[in-house]
Order: structure tokens, then C-alpha cells, then sequence
């Protein structure tokens, strides 16, 4: 599509005037904001007609990627760069007066997910419609995302994110699309011609209402589907004006209860509180989800028979797994099917990708509150478990032991894992390192019985939000050197590694990075009243803020640094500036003792004239997906020091290579693979293997106290924790003082102390040598093409999903 800048210029006089009645000139940012959005979303209207129809006309399998979470970011400057419209539109707003940047600053970032795994969703969309994949997205529609975070005296306080208050011009409302959902009730279990059938009644009815977002493929004419499902009430079932107006008040209670369930986003990845509703926000996705599919795919063919050949569906993690008992629901008592034929349609159809392998985040629900609350999918699951139980204990006569541990319903509870696992034909892990866990620990025993089932697909990022929009000048020297097919290739980015040694080129990048340092220096400034050297090296720890994340080990470090710097005020060493940005979940007491950890040293820090000489800490609150963008590109070192083993993959990391930073981090995750990628000379590893740490978990022999005892270093630092030398209230860090020592130190942050110190020392000497340091970090970005999602969801597709790239026909002048 290509638009003149005069044309562009025309569109939008026009647009402003029929939809808010004023002139260019009277027009805020915002209503400038929402016009660009209104002319991009006719162009897109076109292109996704024409998604749609080509779908439709050519048969071919199509996937739907099941999640709970979906971190899009802004969508007004990816979908400006996809249309190839971002420098008409540009020149456009000038001439008229109005600047990119504060009209693209207007549009709401939509937080309908928690970190990595809600990001990966939306990267995974990115990279479907970049590489003309038929895949669509299915999700909740929250009205409030992840809480807004605020540091007030140090402390996080959390405020509602009501990100819809202004209209949302991505999104079209689908009334025709509604659909019922069903929850409580009871059943009734009637024979009718030789044939069980299944009776649902006093259910409380749902409208399930979608949404839909246009996703847009880089410069090409795919237009895929985002459906967010949104609850509403019915008012078919109310008398409002009976005579003691008895149904009006129930109509309130109803209303209420129906509209919680699309309310909030759980602001926690790894336990879940609230647990009802939660559990009612995963069957109101999956069902809506599947009988729209289901419907939608009856009209195009003939019997549903065809479903694993058409369709097929990724659940991301177990929060939709209730996929499969209500596919089974579907196919038994609406198409009528066997037992037998529903469940080899639902387990070719289903593919499960698991993100963890913590414990307390792997999903279980109380058998009582799943009976109550769906009792036909309760039938359905104990059936399945049953005859899983059974095929254990006749086919693999050595794991009869094992079958309680195995089995989906064990203790009261639903192992929803699985759940997953049994009832798919995928089951992938998101890093080599991480895929091997689940294959040889986690989940053994069921890769004894379904070794075909399990695969890895490492997780990857979209290049092109994350280095050509998140940092335009670094992309254009990559073009100007390489040209720029990298941006469909991102394999290209290779090609690179002739620069790493040349002194021109590593100049160019060192200038690019020193404006990023400068631009977010000047950020921090404003957001923070701290101003930070920008020649500093910027130390960047940005993810959620969890105990195995280790944010803590890295305020132990800056302690340490502390404590060396008052000793030798003339220390010889590179300026630092720590920043952190990390939400903690609310119920979630720990994190936030590390937050207000790190704002005191922070604060201390700040108010010591010679040790601020040497450090700084900064803590950028409410960090999100924007945040992100700005502070990835200007940072030089990444923090990436999970406690070795609880990290299934990260994306950061990813992101930050890709923009030249180096990694400091543990053999976690894709941290191995980014290792492998770059050689060891080009990131800094220490600490723990996930082997030791499994094997301490196993032998219990490891004793914090004694690392404590042993080493001077620690002994101060944690005495600063309880001393009073950060705090006058004693007990503010005591907390976290007795988990590392009573506690047993979970996550071995002491332990990984020295290891820890001893890779920052190297990561200085290296900075040190200018040189030696641009050659890593042209280095990483060279290899960084591996970790781009387009090699990810390439690999999906042809290895799990078996889809296949879909020219889009233009049915419509837009090309
Ligand atoms: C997270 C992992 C990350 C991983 C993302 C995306 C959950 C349950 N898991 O390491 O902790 O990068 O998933 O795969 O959010």
C-alpha cells in the first residue's frame, strides 16, 4: 500500500473532522493519536479481509495459539513499519504539527500479561504474520491489565490499570460472534436410543463476547486474528418489572459475578490466588474459544472428522489445558462422537508447551471446586484419568508404582500438567537446557511412556520490534553494512561477524550506544530527579521480581561494592550505574523486601558523595513493555543470573544481545544456548550448573550458614541487612536475612556470591579494553539471529503444527 504524504495529509483533515468535528489545528495529541489509528485500520480492514477470504478459500490448516496472557506493546508503530506507511506518516504529522513521538506516546500499553510468557505470545503473533502463517491468537479481554506500580517511600503500591478508559482503536467488537458459556449446575445422565446423554441443568449462562485485533505481518498482505474474549450478562432470563422486582436484584448479583470474570488480569506467574475466578477465566477462554473455532470449522467442511488435518491448537502452558476436556465435551455430546474417536481427534488437535518447572507454579485445581463449578468437564477429566491409569497399569507394568504420581486426579487435586500431557500430541519445552529437565526429571516417568510426544522449541523475540523500532539507528548501521534482507532473515545478522574487529565499524556502534546511554540517562532524569553518568557502564536487571531471579544477588554485589569503595575510597574501578525495573506480585512478600532493598541502597548510595562517584542504582518504576524498549537498547551489561535450572528460557536475554549488551548469567535457560552461539569469550557465565543444583536439592547438602561463616564478604553485606546501617527500623530486612540463613537460601544466592564477584571483576577488566568489548558485542549481535522468533515459530509449524505459508490474495484495490 503506499499512501503520498499529501494523500496522507488529506486522510487525516478529513478523518479528524468527521470523527471528533475539528480542525488540524484544534486537535490534541490524543485525538491525532486515535486518527493515524482510524486511517490504519481501514488500510488493515482490507488486508484482513482478504486474510480471511483466502483462508477460507484455500483449506489449509490453520493454528490458534490458546493463552491467558498476551503483552503486545504498542501497536501503533508496528502496524506504521508493516505497511511501510512509518515515514509518510512522519513527514505528514510535521508538516501539520504534530510530532511522531508524543502521538505515538499516546496510545496505552496494554498489559494483559504478567512477563516473558504473555510477551512470547505476541512476539509468536508477530512472527506468524510476518511469515504468512495462518495463526490466530485466543485470549481474555481484561478490563484492568497488570497493576500500574508506584514506589512510594521505597515500597511498591499497586494501581489498577484501567488501560480501556480511552477507546481502544485496535479493536472491533464481534457481537455476531457471542457465544454461550456454562458454568455450575447439574448434570443429568440420561439414556436415549442406547446412548448415554449428558443433560446440563440450572447452569449459570455466560456471554462470551470477542474482540478482535488485527495482527499485521511485516510489508507483506497478512492480516491474522487476535480474539480477546470479553463476559457480559444476558438479560433474556430476567422479569426486571415483576411485581417485587425480586429478579431485578438477582439480575445485580448475576451481572456482577458474570463481569468479574473478564475483570483482572492475575497479577502472579507462579501461584495463583483468588482461585475460583481464576478458574473460571481459563473454561471461559477455552470454551468460547473452541465453539467458535468449532462452529466456524462446520461451516467449512463436511464433518469434524477432518479436525487434526485443519486445526490445530498450542495451549500456552497449562492455564488453557481445559482445552482438552471440553474438545471431548464438544465432539461427545454436541457431534455425538465415541469416546474413542473424540479422544483421537483431541489428542492429534492439542499441542501443550510447558514454561516451568517450579512446583508451586505448576497448576493443580481441588477436585471439589472443579466439580462444582464444571460438572460435565469433571466427568470428563475422571474418565480420562481412569483409562490413562489403566493403560499404565497394563501397559508398562514397571511404572505401577509410579502411577500416583502419574495419574491426573491424585490427592483431592487435578494435576493439570498432566492433564496437558496426556491428553496432546506435543509436549515442547523452551530451551534445550529446559527441555532436558522436564525430560529427565520433572516429567521422567511420562517421557517413559510418550518419548514420541516430547521436543524443544527454544524460545525466540521479534527482531524487528526489538532492534528496528526499539533502536532505529543500531538497524540502520547493521543495513548500512549488511544491507538489509537480516530484517526478513534475521539469519543474515551472521554476516556481522566480518565487523567485530573493524575499528570503523566498532567505532559507529560505540556512538550508537553512547546516544542510547545519553537519551536514557536524560529518561531517568525526568521519570527520577537522578542524574546518572552516561559514561558510566549501565548494568541493566529488568524481569519480574522473583526470589530465583536473583535480583538479590545482584544487590549483594552493589552492597559488596559499597563496602569496598568506603574502604578504598580511591579504588580503581569503571562507574557503574545499576538499574532495575521488576514487578513484584502483590501477595508476594519477599520481592517486594528486595524492592524496597533495592531502593534503600539506592537511597544510601545516592547520599554518599564519594561511593555515588564510583556507583549508582536506580529504580524505574511501573516497568512494562515500553519501558523496555528504551532502556534494552542503551544497556551495555545484562543481568541473566536465575538460579541455575529455574529459568526455562528468558526472552531478555535475548533482547539485550541483540542490542550489543553482554550477559553476565548462570547456564540457565537459553543462556546455555546464547553461550554456545557466541563462544565463551563473548558472555560472562559463573555459578552453579543446573546439575549441581538438582543434586543439591537431591542429597540436601548444602548449608548456607556454612557459606555465611566462610566468607567474610557475605558477613558484611547481610550484616548491613540487620545492623541498621540501611534501615532505622531493624526489622525492615530481617526477612530476608533469616531466608538466606534459617531459611536454607532457596535459591543459592550465597553460594553463587564468589562465582558471582568473580565474573564482575572480569566483565570490568574486559570494558577496560574498549576494543576487545565492541568486538563482543558486535559478536552477539551476529549471533543473535538465531534467537529470533521467526526461527521459533518456523520451527513450530513445520514441526508441530504442520501449517504452511499462505500468499494472501487482494480481493480489494489496496495493493
Ligand atoms: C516463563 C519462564 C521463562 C520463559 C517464559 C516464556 C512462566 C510460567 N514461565 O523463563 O519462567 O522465558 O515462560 O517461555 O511464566
Amino acid at each position: 500500500m503506499s499512501l503520498s504524504v499529501q494523500e496522507f495529509r488529506q486522510q487525516f483533515s478529513d478523518k479528524l473532522m468527521t470523527t471528533f468535528g475539528k480542525k488540524v489545528e484544534k486537535a490534541t495529541p490524543f485525538e491525532a493519536f486515535q486518527t493515524v489509528g482510524l486511517i490504519l485500520r481501514e488500510l488493515l480492514n482490507r488486508k484482513w479481509q482478504d486474510t480471511k477470504g483466502t483462508y477460507r478459500s484455500n483449506s489449509q490448516k490453520q493454528v490458534y495459539y490458546f493463552s491467558m496472557e498476551f503483552l503486545l506493546g504498542r501497536l501503533m508503530i508496528t502496524n506504521l513499519l508493516n505497511s511501510g506507511l512509518l515515514e509518510t506518516c512522519k513527514q505528514g504529522l510535521e508538516e501539520l504539527g504534530f510530532n511522531l513521538e508524543e502521538v505515538l506516546g499516546q496510545e496505552q500499553d496494554p498489559g494483559l500479561g504478567n512477563g516473558d510468557l504473555g510477551r512470547l505470545a505476541a512476539c509468536f503473533l508477530d512472527s506468524l504474520a510476518s511469515l504468512e502463517l495462518p495463526g490466530h491468537g485466543c485470549g481474555i479481554r481484561y478490563k484492568y491489565g497488570l497493576f500500574q506500580q508506584k514506589i512510594v517511600d521505597g515500597n511498591q503500591v499497586e494501581l489498577p490499570d484501567y488501560w480501556l478508559k480511552n477507546e481502544y482503536v485496535w479493536e472491533t467488537k464481534r457481537l455476531d460472534q457471542t457465544v454461550e458459556v456454562h458454568f455450575g449446575g447439574e448434570i443429568e445422565t440420561v439414556e436415549e436410543s442406547g446412548r448415554l446423554t449428558f443433560k446440563h441443568h440450572h447452569y449459570e449462562k455466560v456471554l462470551a463476547v470477542p474482540y478482535d485485533i488485527p495482527v499485521s505481518g511485516y510489508q507483506n498482505h497478512t492480516v491474522n486474528t487476535l480474539r480477546l474474549w470479553s463476559a457480559e450478562s444476558t438479560t433474556n432470563d430476567f422479569h426486571f418489572y415483576s411485581i417485587d422486582r425480586k429478579d431485578y436484584y438477582h439480575y445485580l448479583d448475576y451481572k456482577r459475578s458474570v463481569e468479574q470474570i473478564s475483570e483482572f488480569l492475575y497479577p502472579d506467574d507462579s501461584s495463583y490466588e483468588g482461585r475460583l475466578l481464576r478458574l473460571k477465566q481459563q473454561y471461559f477462554l477455552v470454551s468460547a474459544g473452541l465453539q467458535c473455532i468449532l462452529r466456524e470449522f462446520k461451516n467449512s467442511y463436511p464433518s469434524v472428522d477432518l479436525l487434526p488435518e485443519k486445526i490445530a491448537i498450542q495451549i500456552n502452558d497449562t492455564h488453557p489445558s481445559l482445552v482438552i476436556p471440553e474438545l471431548m465435551r464438544l465432539l461427545l455430546d454436541q457431534e455425538q462422537l465415541s469416546w474413542e474417536k473424540a479422544w483421537e481427534l483431541t489428542t492429534r488437535t492439542v499441542a501443550y508447551t510447558n514454561h516451568t518447572t517450579m512446583s508451586e507454579a505448576l497448576e493443580t485445581w481441588p477436585v471439589d471446586m472443579v466439580k462444582t463449578l464444571l460438572p460435565r468437564i469433571y466427568m470428563i477429566i475422571h474418565e480420562i484419568n481412569e483409562r490413562f491409569c489403566r493403560h499404565l497399569w497394563l501397559a508398562h507394568p514397571t511404572l505401577r508404582d509410579e502411577i500416583k504420581h502419574m495419574a491426573i486426579i491424585s490427592y483431592g487435586q487435578i494435576h493439570m500438567a498432566h492433564l496437558a500431557i496426556v491428553g496432546s500430541y506435543s509436549v515442547n519445552g523452551v530451551a534445550k537446557l529446559h527441555t532436558d529437565i522436564l525430560k529427565n526429571s520433572v516429567m521422567k516417568p511420562f517421557y517413559t511412556v510418550f518419548p514420541e510426544k516430547f521436543n524443544n522449541k527454544t524460545n525466540g523475540i521479534t527482531h524487528r520490534r526489538w532492534l528496528l523500532m526499539a533502536n532505529p539507528p543500531l538497524a540502520s548501521l547493521i543495513t548500512e553494512a549488511i544491507g538489509e534482507t537480516w530484517v526478513r532473515e534475521p539469519k543474515q545478522l551472521i554476516t556481522l561477524l566480518k565487523y567485530a574487529g573493524d575499528a570503523a565499524f566498532q567505532e559507529k556502534i560505540a556512538g550508537v550506544k553512547q546516544a542510547n546511554k545519553t537519551a536514557l540517562a536524560k529518561y531517568i532524569q525526568e521519570r527520577t530527579g537522578i542524574r546518572v553518568d552516561d559514561r558510566s557502564i549501565f548494568d541493566v536487571h529488568i524481569k519480574r521480581l522473583h526470589g530465583y531471579k536473583r535480583q538479590l544477588l545482584n544487590v549483594f554485589h552493589i552492597l559488596h561494592l559499597y563496602e569496598m569503595i568506603r574502604d578504598n575510597p580511591n579504588m580503581d574501578m569503571v562507574p557503574r550505574t545499576f538499574i532495575f525495573g521488576a514487578k513484584a506480585a502483590p501477595g508476594y512478600h519477599f520481592a517486594k523486601k528486595v524492592i524496597k532493598l533495592i531502593t534503600t541502597t539506592a537511597a544510601k548510595i545516592a547520599a554518599d558523595p564519594i561511593v555515588r562517584e564510583k556507583i549508582r542504582v536506580v529504580f524505574l518504576e511501573n516497568y512494562n513493555v515500553s519501558l523496555a524498549e528504551q532502556i534494552i537498547p542503551a544497556t551495555d551489561v545484562s543481568e541473566q543470573i536465575s538460579t541455575a535450572s529455574k529459568e526455562a528460557s528468558g526472552t531478555g536475554n535475548m533482547k539485550f544481545m541483540l542490542n550489543g549488551a553482554i550477559t553476565i548469567g548462570t547456564l540457565d535457560g537459553a543462556n546455555v544456548e546464547i553461550r554456545e552461539m557466541v563462544g565463551p569469550d563473548n558472555i560472562f557465565t559463573f555459578g552453579l550448573t543446573a546439575e549441581d543444583v538438582l543434586a543439591y536439592q537431591l542429597s540436601r547438602m548444602y548449608r548456607s550458614r556454612d557459606v555465611y561463616n566462610g566468607d567474610q564478604r557475605i558477613r558484611r553485606v547481610m550484616d548491613q541487612l540487620v545492623n541498621g546501617s540501611l534501615s532505622n527500623d531493624d526489622v525492615e530486612f530481617k526477612d530476608i536475612y533469616y531466608t538466606l540463613l534459617s531459611n536454607n537460601d532457596e535459591y543459592f544466592v550465597l553460594k553463587d556470591f564468589d562465582s558471582y564477584v568473580e565474573a564482575q571483576d572480569l566483565l570490568e577488566q574486559a570494558y577496560r579494553q574498549p576494543t576487545e568489548w565492541l568486538k563482543k558485542s558486535i559478536t552477539n549481535i551476529a549471533h543473535s539471529g538465531k534467537f529470533s522468533s521467526d526461527r521459533t515459530i518456523s520451527e513450530y509449524a513445520s514441526e508441530i503444527w504442520d501449517i504452511h505459508p499462505v500468499t494472501i490474495s487482494s480481493t480489494t484495490q489496496s495493493r
